[in-house]
C-alpha cells in the first residue's frame, strides 16, 4: 500500500447500542470503497469485523475490529466496537485513538440506552462525532420523528441527509450538500435533480444547514448575515470547522444491508472527518523528568504510538493493536517502553482487516496498524523512539462492577484454568483474576455475566478446560463482645520424654478495625521467657482458622497471665499448643459475633427508577447513605454487605431496562444479625461433622 500523509488518513471509529448496525456498516462501507470483493452479512457469520466464534454464535460484535480501505486519496482505519454493555471497554479503547465517530442509530428504536452511554464515552474525549440513522429499510422507520429526538437528547445536530421514503420499499436520500437525490437500486446509486415535490422540504433542510455552517465561523456568520447566503466550499469549511470543534452534529441516514446512502457515508467521511491533522496535538509526558512532551503528526519526527488493544489468537500468538502519533514505526526498530521500562524489538508489523492481516514494513504517524508478538508490552503502553521515555495518556477503562468465583467442572483443573484466565485478562483490560488465599478461590471481577460467559468459552476453546462460575465465598470475620479467661494445657505423655505446657489467656474485645494484639503479662518465670513467643504463635495460628465458624478471628487482644511449665517436658510445641487451647477456650466463654463486610456502593439510575432502586436496596440489608442528581440521573450512595451484593450488576441492569450502573469500594466490618450468624456456625459445624465422618 502507498505511503498516506496524516491529512489523508481518517480514523473513525463506528459505536452505538447493539444491534443499530455497526458491523454491518462497515461491511458496506470496506465493500463500497472496493476494500473487500463480497460484502459479507452478521447473520451469517462472514462479516470482516465479526470473526470469534463467540461473536458468530452470537451474532453481536464483542472486541473493537481494526478495518482498513484505502482509495487514490484517503486512507481509511474503521474500528466496529461492541454495542452490548458488557463489552464497552472495547468501545472505549477504540474511540481513544480515534478522531471522529460515527454513533449508529437503529431507524426504528432510536436513541437507546447504549447511545447515550457511548455519547458520553466519546464526549469525555471530546472525540467529533456525526450520527448515522440506520436500518431505514425496516418497517415503521421513522427518520423525522429520529432525528428530531436526537436534537432533542443531545442538542446541535444538523440534517446532512434526508431520508425520503423510510420503510420496507426506502431507496432515496436527498444529499443536502450537494442539493441532489440519489435513488438507489441494490446498493448502486443514480445521481438526479430533486423533483418538485420534495423541493420545500429540502431547501428548508438546506437553510438550517447553511446557517449551521455560518455560526462556526465568525467570518462566515458576518457574510451570511450581510448577503444571506454561502458558497458551496464556505459551506463545506464551515460545517468542518463546526463538526471538528464539537459544536455541531450532522445526521447522515441509510440502510447498510442494501448499501443504501453507504456511498455518501464514505465521500462525508472524506470531507467532513477530521484528520489526524486537524485534532489538537496529542501531549505526553517524560516518565522520568515529568516534563510534557507535544507530539504532532509529522512521519519524519521521533516515533511514538499506544496501543489501544491486544488480543491473542491460536496460531498467531499476541497481536498488539496500535495508533502511530508521531515519526514513522518500521520492522526493526527498536523501541522503549516507558511503562515496563524495557526495550521492544519491532519485527511484524501489518496493516489490519479484522480476522486478516496484510504485512507492511512501515506505519506512519496517524495511521494505525498491529504488531504481531511483541514481548513486553501491553494495552495502554506508549512504544517511543531514542532515549525519550514518554507516555502517552492510555484510554481509561470502565472499573470491575460484578465478580464471581471459577471453578473447573471436573473439579481437578483448578490450576490450568487460573492459568488459561491469567492468558486471557491480558487481552482485556476491564477484566481481572486472582487468586483470593483466604477464600481458597479463583475469583474473576469484570463488566458483566456475558463477558463472563464469554470468557468461560474461550477457556474451553483454547484451553480445553471446562469451568463454571459459582458464588464467591464471603470473607466473614470472628469477634468478641465481652472478657473471659481460659487454662490451655497441653500435656502429652507417650514413652520417652513427654509435651507439657499450661498457659492461662484473658481475651478481651478490641475497637473495630484494631485487629489483634498480645499481651505478656506473666512474672516471675511461670512460663519461661523462652517460650513467650510460641504462645503468642498458637494463638495467632488458632486466630487465622477461626473458633466458632471458621472465619478469622479479629478485633481481640488475648493476654497470657499465668501458666505452668515442667523442667524437662516443655519446649516450644508445648507452648504453642497450650496457647491455642487457652484462647479457643477464651474465646468459646465469650459472647461472640460474627463480622461481615460492609460495601459502600454508588447507584446511578434515572429517576423513575428511584423507587425500585430504593426498595431493592432496602431488601438487600442496605442503608442508604445519601441520595443527589447529577443531571437526569439520580445517585444514591448505600452501605451494602457484600453477601448480598452477588449479580447485582444484573438486577439493577433489568430493574432499570439497562440504564442503572453501580461502583462499589470496601467500607468496613460489621456485626451480622442473629439468624445469619447461627446458619453460619451450623455451617461450620455440619462441615466438620463432615470432614471428620
Ligand atoms: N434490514 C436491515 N437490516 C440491517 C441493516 N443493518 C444491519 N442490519 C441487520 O441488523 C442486525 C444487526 O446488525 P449488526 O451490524 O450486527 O449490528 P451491530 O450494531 O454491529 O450490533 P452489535 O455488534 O451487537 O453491537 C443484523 O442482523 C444485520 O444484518 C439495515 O440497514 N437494514
Ligand atoms: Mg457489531
Amino acid at each position: 500500500m502507498k505511503d498516506y500523509t496524516p491529512s489523508a488518513i481518517r480514523n473513525v471509529c463506528f459505536i452505538g447500542h447493539g444491534s443499530s448496525g455497526k458491523t454491518t456498516i462497515c461491511e458496506a462501507l470496506l465493500h463500497s470503497l472496493k476494500a473487500i470483493d463480497r460484502m459479507g452479512s452478521v447473520d451469517e457469520g462472514s462479516t470482516h469485523s465479526d470473526f470469534m466464534k463467540e461473536e458468530i454464535e452470537r451474532g453481536h460484535s464483542i472486541g473493537a475490529s481494526l478495518l482498513t480501505a484505502a482509495t487514490k486519496d484517503i486512507k481509511y482505519n474503521f474500528i466496529d466496537t461492541p454495542g452490548f454493555s458488557d463489552f464497552l471497554g472495547e468501545t472505549k479503547g477504540a474511540l481513544h485513538v480515534s478522531d471522529f465517530s460515527i454513533l449508529a442509530i437503529h431507524g426504528v428504536a432510536g436513541v437507546e440506552v447504549v447511545t447515550e452511554q457511548v455519547w458520553d464515552f466519546a464526549g469525555d474525549g471530546n472525540t467529533p462525532r456525526a450520527f448515522f440513522i440506520n436500518l431505514l429499510d425496516k418497517e415503521n422507520a421513522d427518520f423525522d420523528n429520529i432525528s428530531s429526538s436526537l436534537e432533542e437528547t443531545f442538542g446541535n445536530t444538523v440534517i446532512v441527509q434526508y431520508a425520503v421514503n423510510p420503510g420496507t420499499s426506502f431507496n432515496q436520500i436527498i444529499d443536502l450538500i450537494s442539493m441532489k437525490l440519489i435513488t438507489y437500486d441494490k446498493g448502486t446509486a443514480a445521481v438526479s435533480d430533486i423533483p418538485a415535490n420534495l423541493q420545500g422540504k429540502a431547501d428548508e433542510l438546506r437553510e438550517t444547514l447553511v446557517e449551521r455552517a455560518a455560526e462556526a465561523d465568525d467570518e462566515l456568520l458576518e457574510k451570511y448575515f450581510e448577503e444571506g447566503e454561502l458558497s458551496v466550499d464556505e459551506i463545506k469549511n464551515g460545517l468542518k470547522t463546526g463538526i471538528n470543534n464539537g459544536e455541531c452534529f450532522p445526521i447522515l441516514c441509510g440502510a447498510a444491508l442494501s448499501k443504501t446512502g453507504i456511498d455518501l457515508l464514505a465521500n462525508f467521511i472524506a470531507d467532513f472527518a477530521p484528520s489526524p491533522v486537524d485534532r489538537p496535538n496529542v501531549i505526553s509526558t517524560d516518565s522520568k523528568s515529568g516534563d510534557e512532551v507535544e507530539l504532532t503528526p509529522d512521519p519524519t519526527g521521533p516515533t511514538a504510538l499506544l496501543i489501544f488493544k491486544t488480543t491473542s489468537e491460536a496460531h498467531v500468538g499476541e497481536m498488539s493493536f496500535f495508533r502511530v502519533y508521531s515519526g514513522t514505526v518500521k520492522s526493526g526498530d527498536e523501541l522503549q517502553n516507558a511503562t515496563s521500562d524495557g526495550n521492544e524489538k519491532i519485527s511484524q508489523i501489518s496493516i489490519s482487516m479484522g480476522k486478516t492481516r496484510t504485512p507492511t514494513d512501515h506505519i506512519g504517524s496517524g495511521d494505525m496498524g498491529v504488531f504481531v508478538k511483541l514481548r513486553g508490552t501491553s494495552t495502554g503502553d506508549t512504544l517511543a523512539a531514542g532515549n525519550k521515555p514518554i507516555m502517552i495518556q492510555p484510554p481509561k477503562f470502565p472499573e470491575a462492577s460484578i465478580r464471581a468465583a471459577v471453578v473447573s467442572k471436573s473439579g481437578g483443573e483448578d490450576d490450568k484454568v487460573a492459568e488459561g484466565l491469567n492468558i486471557l485478562k491480558k487481552s482485556d483490560p476491564t477484566f481481572s483474576v486472582g487468586y483470593d488465599p483466604e477464600l481458597q478461590q479463583t475469583i474473576i471481577s469484570g463488566q458483566g455475566e456475558a463477558q463472563f460467559i464469554v470468557v468461560l468459552s474461550k477457556l474451553l476453546e483454547r484451553f480445553g478446560v471446562e469451568a463454571e462460575l459459582i458464588e464467591p465465598r464471603i470473607p466473614y470475620r470472628e469477634t468478641i463482645r465481652s472478657k473471659a479467661e481460659a487454662e490451655g494445657k497441653h500435656k502429652k505423655q507417650s514413652g520417652g520424654r513427654g509435651q507439657f505446657g499450661i498457659s492461662w489467656i484473658r481475651v478481651e474485645p478490641l475497637k473495630r478495625g484494631e485487629g489483634y494484639e498480645f499481651v505478656d503479662e506473666i512474672v516471675g518465670g511461670v512460663i519461661p521467657r523462652q517460650f513467650i513467643p510460641a504462645v503468642d504463635k498458637g494463638i495467632k495460628e488458632t486466630l487465622q482458622r477461626g473458633v466458632i465458624a471458621g472465619y478469622q478471628v479479629v478485633d481481640i487482644r488475648a493476654t497470657v497471665f499465668d501458666g505452668k511449665h515442667h523442667n524437662v517436658d516443655s519446649d516450644e510445641h508445648s507452648f504453642k499448643m497450650a496457647g491455642s487451647v487457652g484462647f479457643r477456650e477464651a474465646v468459646k466463654k465469650t459472647k461472640t459475633a460474627i463480622l461481615e463486610p460492609i460495601y459502600e456502593i454508588e447507584v446511578k439510575v434515572p429517576q423513575d427508577n428511584m423507587g425500585d432502586v430504593m426498595g431493592d436496596v432496602s431488601s438487600r440489608r442496605g442503608k442508604v447513605l445519601n441520595m443527589g442528581s447529577e443531571g437526569k440521573w439520580q445517585i444514591i450512595n448505600a452501605h451494602i454487605p457484600l453477601a448480598e451484593l452477588y449479580k447485582y450488576a444484573n438486577t439493577l441492569r433489568s430493574m432499570t431496562s439497562g440504564r442503572g450502573m453501580h461502583r462499589r469500594k470496601f467500607s468496613h466490618y460489621e456485626e451480622v444479625p442473629g439468624d445469619i450468624q447461627k446458619r453460619l456456625v451450623k455451617e461450620y459445624q455440619e462441615r466438620r461433622a463432615e470432614a471428620s465422618a
